[in-house]
């Protein structure tokens, strides 16, 4: 499996705008958005989106940390 972490740090810098060290709905939408534009054979649609999130949000706790959004970038292929 590909080392994400670099990638996965890379994206927090972008999008965890607070800097707390976690993703919520808000920060993460913008990445969402970019995923619908660049990655067609995801199939998704701005509808999608909360269905999107609660998958990659693993423990359910209503923010994505590193390793969950890791997680999900290795499970689609995620290339930068
Ligand atoms: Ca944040
Ligand atoms: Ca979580």
């Amino acid at each position: 499996m590909a080392d994400y972490s670099a990638l996965t740090a890379t994206l927090f810098e972008k999008f965890d705008t607070d800097k707390n060290g976690v993703l919520k709905q808000s920060e993460i939408e913008v990445f969402f958005n970019e995923l619908i534009a660049s990655r067609s054979e995801l199939a998704l649609t701005a509808d999608d989106f909360e269905k999107w999130y609660n998958a990659i949000d693993e423990n359910k706790n209503g923010t994505i940390t590193p390793d969950e959004l890791s997680r999900y970038l290795s499970s689609i292929n995620y290339t930068a």
